[in-house]
């Protein structure tokens, strides 16, 4: 089943130069980026973003950090893309994330660990309503689309 996730490349990444990097494994793995914007995310969006973090100890260093460099807000699509792109990126804590992940290759840290994605597909439609109108998204076909999944 095709699917649509919402995908964040960090400021840490940003500011890292990373951003090639991290689009890069995206594409290598064949999933289609059918939106994509540079933004400051403001305090609002960051408080959206993480409400389910709301209370917690580290809640506004996260929003601080979110907040605190440009990050980079994608729509991705692909077969399961969900889990897909969930894999791709390794656990939170990067120290612990497998290398060949995202996280495990790029990060050593728990709080700037390079990328967010959705952990569902009802909170991919949640998220991806916070930085894309449906208009937003492009849709066009990859040439290797019957060859990657
Ligand atoms: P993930 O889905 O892997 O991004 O992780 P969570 O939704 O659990 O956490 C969201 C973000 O909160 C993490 F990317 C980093 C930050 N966080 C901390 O800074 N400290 C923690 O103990 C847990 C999460």
């Amino acid at each position: 089943m095709i699917e649509r996730t919402f995908v964040m490349i960090k400021p840490d990444s940003v500011v890292r130069g990373l951003i090639g990097e991290v689009l890069s494994r995206l594409e290598r793995k064949g999933l289609k980026i059918v939106g994509l914007r540079l933004i400051h995310m403001s305090a609002d969006e960051a408080n959206s973003l993480y409400a389910v973090h709301k209370g917690k100890p580290f809640f506004n260093d996260l929003t601080a950090f979110i907040r605190s460099a440009p990050v980079v807000v994608m729509a991705v699509e692909g077969e399961s893309a969900v889990a897909v792109v969930r894999r791709l990126i390794g656990s939170t804590d990067a120290k612990e994330a497998t290398p060949g992940t995202v996280r495990g290759d790029l990060s050593c840290s728990k709080s700037m660990n390079v990328i967010h994605a959705s952990d569902s597909v009802d909170n991919a439609k949640m998220e991806l309503s916070l930085f894309f109108r449906d208009s937003d998204i492009i849709k066009y076909k990859r040439l290797d689309e019957s060859h990657v999944c």
